[in-house]
């Protein structure tokens, strides 16, 4: 067990859904006043940049971060920095996945699409920009201006690239786009979903974690393995919710990834497998976390609200 002091900060006290929503307002709050304004030329491009950034989203990212974050003491101006970051590259691949060249959809976030409320080169553009502005964010002279904290910085900045990348998240898509109508199997899928939804989720509480103090190498390593359970987690129970659950909850068309014929838990498990699937790696997540004792309370919470969440 390392030897890191419990956080300051006065958030801990909280109930989770009180905690949930100051770190969601906090959120909001950022972003609105991180991304250029409307008015700011080109204003298309900026409205359509905070259209699909804003006034959205369960922000489950920048809820694995502050409570990785609360584990190592991480400073919450610091947090909120690298929270909205991956939210950032988060919001650019919901953009780009909805186009009509990938997932063709029209509803996400109960609104229409960004390339059907603007249209779709400005769709493309609002994500490649969502995803130089998250880098920009982690180079920011406020997130460590001494030695150490840069030499920190440039690790957040190796993390998410990682993440997002083609070793990431946009590896992840290429599989996705590539398995329409094919049958994979669960390790095939289990890479897939690594590396589309994992990689990201594990980025979000590796850079929360980084915003604190050090973690030892087993605390670390334990800490990646929580991320790693938890973000295909998030993914199954997506899987399970997108056959379950109706498109004006989820505010995203449900039902999908049969329709496409892509390649699900659901598919491959049954509904009932997958459910006791989801309860398997919810076990082996929370078992991930018995080193931190109670400071790992509020990922213990948050991978609770992923496991039991209506939309
Ligand atoms: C285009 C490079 C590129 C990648 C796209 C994120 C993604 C990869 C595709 C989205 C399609 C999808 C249904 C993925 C499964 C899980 C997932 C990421 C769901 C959406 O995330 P939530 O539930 O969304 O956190 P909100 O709206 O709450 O932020």
């Amino acid at each position: 067990m390392s030897a890191i002091p419990f956080p300051r900060g006065k958030t801990r006290e909280l109930p989770f859904p009180d905690w949930m929503r100051t770190v969601q307002t906090r959120i909001e709050a950022t972003l609105s006043r991180l991304l250029p304004p409307a008015e700011a030329i080109p204003a298309r491009l900026h409205q359509a940049m905070r259209y699909a950034s804003l006034n959205g989203g369960k922000r489950v990212r920048p809820l694995f971060a502050f409570a990785a974050g609360e584990l190592t003491g991480g400073s919450p101006e610091k947090l909120e920095i690298v929270s909205s970051a991956v939210e950032l590259i988060h919001a650019y691949s919901l953009v780009h996945d909805d186009l009509p060249c990938m997932d063709n959809d029209v509803l996400r976030r109960g609104r229409p699409t960004c390339h059907v409320e603007y249209d779709e080169p400005t769709a493309l553009l609002v994500g490649d920009s969502l995803q130089s502005l998250a880098f920009e964010l982690l180079a920011r002279t406020d997130l460590g201006s001494e030695s150490a904290n840069s030499a920190r910085q440039l690790e957040m900045v190796r993390l998410l690239a990682h993440a997002s990348g083609s070793s990431g998240m946009a590896g992840g898509q290429a599989i996705d786009l590539g398995a329409v109508g094919n049958v994979l199997d669960q390790p095939e899928l289990e890479l897939m979903h690594a590396l589309k939804t994992g990689a990201l989720i594990r980025a979000a509480v590796m850079l929360g974690a980084l915003c604190g103090e050090t973690l030892s190498d087993e605390a670390r390593e334990s800490l990646d393995r929580f991320a790693k359970r938890a973000g295909l987690l998030f993914q199954v129970v997506d899987d399970i919710l997108d056959c379950t659950v109706s498109t004006a909850t989820l505010g995203k068309t449900a039902g999908k990834d049969a329709v496409d014929e892509k390649p699900t838990y659901v598919s491959l498990l049954g509904l009932e497998r997958a459910r006791e699937f989801a309860d398997e790696l919810g076990k082996q997540a929370l078992d991930s976390l018995a080193i931190f004792g109670e400071r790992g309370q509020r990922l213990i919470e948050l991978t609770a609200f992923i496991t039991h969440r209506k939309f």
